[in-house]
């Protein structure tokens, strides 16, 4: 790769895959909404907000492959999202069209389908059941994404993440759970396949609880090798107290579904 974009780099991801991804490409173009002062070598910086429309044209130009974390990442107000996710988006895949920028990977959530039960097992082709307006705005993304695929041709990954951090915080993580080291190997296998296409990717480490399926993907011949069966003794696992009536617990989404609406 020469030239990869890498949005929302100051948040918790980003900063977390610009070590695991450092060399991996001529030149990762960092780009968030706040500034950004660490830069290390091959990596530069272009402050720009998502929702800025001629920003978003030039930032993308001269990429060739988009790595999209950027912008609101739980659930917020429908100004925020509608800026951040849903313009953000739109402007991203449309810079994407007129500049030729390669493959995106856009960064989609488990929230997506937080409304489907944890007994129920899911796979790429499993009804989208958000449980947030947050999910609804990644729904938004993974239909634009699937549209730029359909007219124009531009390829992406639809990575519905689970819950990339650096161990599971409770026992649902249990289950959601990816670490870094497993999704830098599919970013490098979604720009390195040979055809990719516009899949949906679930987001998971190999843990023993599962609730997705990616079958459907085995062509990128990505197998997680982390799992969260390290953390299960862990006191805060060991120690949470579970309802299984509680919303949270019945849902994929978690606290995500158990919650009220955001602007209530
Ligand atoms: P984060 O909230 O730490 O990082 C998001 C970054 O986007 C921040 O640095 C923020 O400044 C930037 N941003 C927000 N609004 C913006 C705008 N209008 N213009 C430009 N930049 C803007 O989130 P995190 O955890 O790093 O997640 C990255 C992506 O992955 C997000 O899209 C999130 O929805 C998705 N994701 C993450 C999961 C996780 O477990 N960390 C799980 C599922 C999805
Ligand atoms: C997400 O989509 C969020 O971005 C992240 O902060 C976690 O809440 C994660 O989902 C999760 O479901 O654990």
């Amino acid at each position: 790769m020469k030239r990869v974009l890498l949005t929302g780099a100051g948040g918790n991801l980003g900063r977390a895959l610009r070590k695991t991804l450092a060399g991996w490409a001529d030149e990762i173009r960092l780009s968030d909404i706040a500034p950004i002062d660490d830069l290390n070598e091959g990596e530069t910086f272009v402050q720009c907000d998502l929702g800025d429309y001629e920003a978003v044209m030039s930032l993308v130009e001269g990429c060739d492959g988009i790595i999209h974390l950027g912008g609101i990442s739980v659930e917020n107000t429908f100004d925020s999202i509608l800026n951040g996710n849903i313009k953000g988006a739109y402007n991203v895949y449309e810079a994407c069209r007129r500049h030729l920028a390669g493959r995106v990977l856009f960064a989609s959530s488990n929230h997506v389908i937080g409304f489907h039960e944890r007994e129920t097992c899911l796979d790429a082709d499993s009804p989208m059941r958000p449980d947030s307006m947050y999910g609804v705005s990644k729904g938004f993304g993974e239909l634009l994404a699937r549209y730029y695929w359909d007219k124009f041709g531009v390829e992406s990954a639809l990575v519905r993440i689970g819950s990339c951090f650096d161990k599971p915080a409770n026992r649902r993580m249990l289950s959601t759970w990816m670490s870094v080291d497993d999704f830098t190997d599919l970013i490098k296998r979604v720009f390195a396949a040979d055809r990719l296409g516009c899949p949906v990717v679930y987001g998971v480490s190999d843990n023993p609880t599962k609730w997705w399926d990616n079958t459907k993907v085995s062509y990128l011949g990505w197998n997680p090798k982390d799992s969260s069966a390290v953390f299960e003794n862990e006191p805060h696992i060991l120690e949470e107290v579970v309802d299984p009536n509680d919303p949270a617990v019945r849902y994929q989404g978690g606290g995500f579904a158990a919650a009220g609406h955001f602007e209530d």
